[in-house]
Order: C-alpha cells, then sequence, then structure tokens
C-alpha cells in the first residue's frame, strides 16, 4: 500500500535569520521536509504554499515526486517566479526525503549514486581594505577551502553589499538600508584588490568574484579583460540576468570565465545562456529553481554545451536546500563547484544537518533522505523578524540593478 501525504504545513522561524520550512509527514509517519525561503519575501512563500498548495497534498501518493512536480507547475496555469517555485521546489525537497527515508538510503544514492569522492566547494572572503581581505582569505584557507570568493570595499563609499565597512550602519527604521554605488570607482579599484589576492594565495587556489548584476554589457566586458592576468575561477553576475543576450557581448570580449543564475527561476531563465555559451557556470539554487526534479533536468542540458553547475548556497537558504544541492551534486557529472556560506550557531541548532566538510570538499552524508532533521521545539525560540536585503541607489537617488 504506497504511502499518502497525511499532512502538509508551514513554519517560519528566525534562528540567525528568517526560513520557511515545509513539514509533510506520510500516513506511514515519515516526515520529509523542505526550504522555501526567499530572503526579504518569506511571508509571501509561506501564505503560497499554506493557503494555496499545502491543501492539495493531503490525500496524494507520497511516492509521485515528478507526477506532483508537474501537477503544482502545470496545474497552478500561473507558472514560474521565485515565490511560486520556491514553493513548488520546497515540496519536491521534502518528498525526496520522504523516498530515501521510505527506501532508508540517502537521496544521492537514488539519483544514480556519487559520481566524486565530495563536492568541491567555496567560501566567502571579505574585507574592506587589502590586508583585511588578505586575512579573511587566509582564515578560510586554514579552515581547508581551496576556493574562495573576495570582495572588498570600494574607496569613497560608505557601504558595500556583504562587506563590513568601517562606517557604523545607519539606521533604517525597519526599512531597506540603501547602498550608494558608484560603477567607475568600482571598475578603477577592483582588478587591483584581486591582482593582490592572487599573489599572496598563489596559482592553485581558485579565486572567484561577485558583481551582483550592477555593470552594463560593456562595463562587464572591461572588467572581465582587466581580471584575465588574475585567472579567476569566475566573475559572476557582471549583468542582471534577464536579459540573456547581455552576456553574448561580454562574452565576445573576455576569456575570464562567467557565471550567472542565482536568481533564476527555471530552465527557460537559463536557457539562452547555455545555448549560447555565454557562460561557464550556471549558478541556479535547487530551491529556487524549483527542487532536486527540474534541476536534474537544467544540469543535463547545461552539460550539453560543456557548461557547468555550480550551485547557490547562501546562507540565505536554509540547510535543507543546502542538503538537496549536495546530494544532486554529488551525483552531478557536469558539477563546477557549490557555494558554502556556513551557518550561524542559532541556526544549526535548528536545522541538524548530516552532511560534512573535509578539506575543501563537502559530503551529503549517508542518513536516509536528505539528512536534516528540523526541530519544531527549538524553533519556537526564534520568531520570524521582517527583515530586507538593502537598495542600491546612485548618489542622485536613481534606483539601480543588483
Ligand atoms: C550572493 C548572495 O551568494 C551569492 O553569490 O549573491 O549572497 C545573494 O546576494 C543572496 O542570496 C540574496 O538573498
Ligand atoms: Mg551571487
Amino acid at each position: 500500500m504506497p504511502s499518502t501525504i497525511e499532512s502538509a504545513e508551514v513554519i517560519v522561524c528566525s534562528p540567525g535569520r528568517n526560513y520557511v520550512t515545509v513539514k509533510i509527514v506520510t500516513s506511514d509517519g515519515v516526515v520529509g521536509w523542505g526550504d522555501a525561503t526567499v530572503n526579504g519575501r518569506e511571508l509571501a512563500v509561506a501564505s503560497y504554499l499554506r493557503d494555496h498548495v499545502c491543501p492539495l497534498l493531503v490525500g496524494r501518493d507520497a511516492q509521485r515526486i515528478e507526477q506532483t512536480w508537474q501537477w503544482l507547475y502545470k496545474g497552478g496555469y500561473w507558472r514560474r517566479g521565485p515565490i511560486t517555485m520556491a514553493a513548488i521546489g520546497a515540496v519536491d525537497l521534502a518528498l525526496w526525503d520522504i523516498k530515501g527515508k521510505e527506501l532508508g538510503v540517502p537521496v544521492y544514492q537514488l539519483l544514480g549514486g556519487a559520481v566524486r569522492e565530495g563536492v568541491l566547494t567555496y567560501a566567502h572572503a571579505s574585507g574592506w581594505e587589502v590586508p583585511q581581505l588578505l586575512d579573511a582569505v587566509d582564515e578560510k584557507l586554514e579552515a581547508g577551502y581551496l576556493a574562495v570568493r573576495a570582495q572588498s570595499g570600494i574607496p569613497g563609499r560608505r557601504s558595500v553589499y556583504a562587506v563590513a565597512s568601517p562606517e557604523p550602519d545607519e539606521p533604517t527604521n525597519g526599512f531597506p538600508p540603501i547602498e550608494v554605488w558608484d560603477t567607475d570607482a568600482y571598475l578603477r579599484h577592483i582588478p587591483g584588490v584581486l591582482e593582490a589576492v592572487r599573489s599572496h594565495v598563489g596559482d592553485s587556489i581558485r579565486l572567484l568574484h561577485d558583481a551582483h548584476h550592477r555593470l552594463t554589457p560593456i562595463e562587464a566586458a572591461r572588467l572581465g579583460r582587466d581580471l584575465e592576468p588574475v585567472r579567476l575561477f569566475w566573475l559572476e553576475d557582471v549583468t542582471p540576468g534577464e536579459n540573456q543576450e547581455a552576456l553574448r557581448l561580454v562574452r565576445q570580449h573576455t576569456t575570464t570565465p562567467l557565471a550567472i543564475g542565482e536568481v533564476f527561476n527555471t530552465i527557460w531563465d537559463c536557457m539562452g545562456f547555455i545555448s549560447g555559451q555565454y557562460i561557464d557556470f550556471v549558478r541556479t539554487s535547487v530551491m529556487h529553481a524549483g527542487g532536486i526534479s527540474p534541476s536534474r533536468r537544467i544540469n543535463d542540458f547545461a552539460s550539453l554545451y560543456q557548461v557547468k553547475v555550480a550551485p547557490h548556497g547562501p546562507s540565505d537558504v536554509s540547510p535543507i536546500t543546502m542538503a538537496a544541492s549536495l546530494h544532486l551534486d554529488i551525483a552531478t557529472p557536469n558539477l563546477g563547484i557549490q557555494e558554502y556560506m556556513g551557518y550561524a550557531p542559532d541556526t544549526l541548532s535548528v536545522f541538524r544537518a548530516d552532511y560534512s566538510f573535509d578539506r575543501g570538499y563537502l559530503h551529503p552524508g549517508d542518513a536516509p533522505g536528505l539528512g536534516v532533521e528540523f526541530d519544531e521545539v527549538a524553533a519556537r525560540a526564534f520568531p520570524y523578524e521582517r527583515s530586507y536585503l538593502p537598495v542600491a541607489e546612485r548618489e542622485d537617488g536613481t534606483p539601480i540593478d543588483w
């Protein structure tokens, strides 16, 4: 008798930051966990799930992951978009977790088994000035990382995303922090910073850099060219993600490898980048792209064009997504690298994860399912707190891409 879905519920908590978690329980009492976190818009996806998706799941066959995915994606009519796809992604993750638990195997075994011993991983290092950045890079190398993303401050700026600033934070009164951005200053400054990092770490460490979608194609082309001597592993998100043709222009001007994709949510968002061979790495998050089921299709499609996959893995997706990513990564021939920012201790006190890190590589672990258990009791101590990503503006207040 196949198990059916007996209940599906959503839990929003904030252990270190906000996370949206889906709990699916089967008629056999097996619990599957999914992550549906969309940073800064958490309650929208919680409502999509609670009000629209969870009631449809009750009574469905818990084994039919692909059928449920197709049903939610095609049946909803209003397809795609970050909220819809994160919600469907969370259900998909929870159902893979259940299937692994029911069969007593880790999910990667269900995906064909490991094609490698571990998942190469990159860490984040940042510092406002070069000496602080080099210290931060050293810290990651000492921890065993073989690949590091390096970000720095920009002279004359008060704040730069993801870099601790010497200036005190301005009060935001519950609104998004504003970051005043100057592309010229960035383009002048960053090649020297990354050259300093390269000469500090030597040739064998993989270096990465993220431009957060802020450049025009020709600015990005110049940056790519200026960075060629640094031999980056990749330059990420140079132009906004919507215009797939923009990267064709960048590509024509530089041999610096290009990565994009963390804001994409379906294969359609990356199809042109991949088939045009404008990029080297596609960076969708397994959950934001709708789960393990559709991510497999993205990965296979990318492999036809020698594009590698390098899943998004910031701390604003929960350890459940990180685990799902690792199960898929270890079974994916065309994996490039996995981002791993790590988690705050409070986060890890709520999400008990079985994956492990060893000398630059992550392993998903061999617990049945995804290998992350959510502690509902511990989560109660961390209620949701509204929070926003920053908004980027020019000096004159014009909002800009990022
Ligand atoms: C970043 C992210 O990890 C990355 O590459 O771009 O930190 C991104 O800014 C956040 O996930 C946004 O929520
Ligand atoms: Mg990024």
